[in-house]
């Protein structure tokens, strides 16, 4: 028996629900914003995100590269700006190289990945692999993760300068950045994935795109919680062949 869609406004809340599963909710992410974490736990976080945030504009343009549409284009486009940055702008990976820097650790250690764990690759990579290959409305969804990513960053902004007291601040600017980048982003996201995704049917698969995006992050704190709170990172009991 097919089903009526959902109502425009049923199925946002469904997507707004998935809420639920963001990775503010990940133990690591709890314990980062209760002032838990080591300074080699903040470290391997900062270093380990770095991949994912230089994969982002990337990712945004590989769905402008599917994107027939020259109106979502014109405001697609701006992600990209805003990660690579501009004439004036330096932009947000700039920006994290430097809350690298205000952690303690040299540009060096995150442009070329030294830190960067198997697990947060393949799921960094997922990501940009399905951007790909998906509709540029369907990658469109799964990026509606930054429905919650304001609370995220606000949090940071309000626990990490009296827990990390030996962070710089001059390194939160990403996150000050983000608090009004997430908010529009997300405000073209929602627009899209509300009008494109129409059946029941569709209305179910952006649901499941979401999820997919919401596996990706909370894999990624996985991977970091094996090799910064467990010290179990990949073949940490195997002895590594010497070849110089
Ligand atoms: O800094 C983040 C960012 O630039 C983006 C782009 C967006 C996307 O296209 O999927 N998602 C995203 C996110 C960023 N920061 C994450 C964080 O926890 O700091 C949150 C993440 C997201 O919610 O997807």
């Amino acid at each position: 028996m097919i089903k009526p869609p959902w109502c425009r406004e049923e199925f946002e809340a469904r997507l707004r629900a998935k809420g639920a599963y963001y990775h503010i909710h990940h133990p690591f992410h709890i314990a980062m914003n209760n002032g838990q974490c080591t300074t080699e736990q903040i470290r391997g976080w900062v270093a380990n995100r770095f991949y994912y945030q230089t994969i982002i504009p990337i990712k945004d343009a590989a769905i402008l590269a599917n994107c027939n549409d020259r109106d979502a284009r014109r405001l697609w486009v701006q992600r990209i700006i805003d990660h690579d940055g501009h004439s004036g702008e330096d932009g947000g990976i700039e920006a994290w190289l430097r809350l690298g820097e205000a952690c303690g650790m040299r540009r060096a250690e995150l442009l070329e990945h030294r830190h960067l764990l198997p697990g947060v690759r393949f799921a960094v990579d997922a990501y940009l692999n399905f951007a790909r290959r998906a509709t540029w409305q369907e990658a469109a969804c799964s990026s509606l993760t930054e429905l919650f990513a304001p609370d995220i960053h606000q949090k940071r902004l309000d626990n990490w300068p009296a827990h990390y007291a030996w962070i710089e601040p001059s390194g939160y600017q990403y996150f000050r950045s983000r608090l009004n980048e997430a908010r529009r982003d997300v405000e073209h996201g929602l627009r899209v994935t509300l009008d494109y995704f129409t059946t029941r049917e569709q209305q179910k698969h952006a649901l499941t795109l979401l999820q997919f995006k919401l596996d990706i992050l909370w894999s990624m704190l996985d991977a970091v919680t094996m090799a910064y709170v467990h010290h179990t990172p990949p073949y940490h009991n195997c002895e590594m062949p010497k070849h110089d």
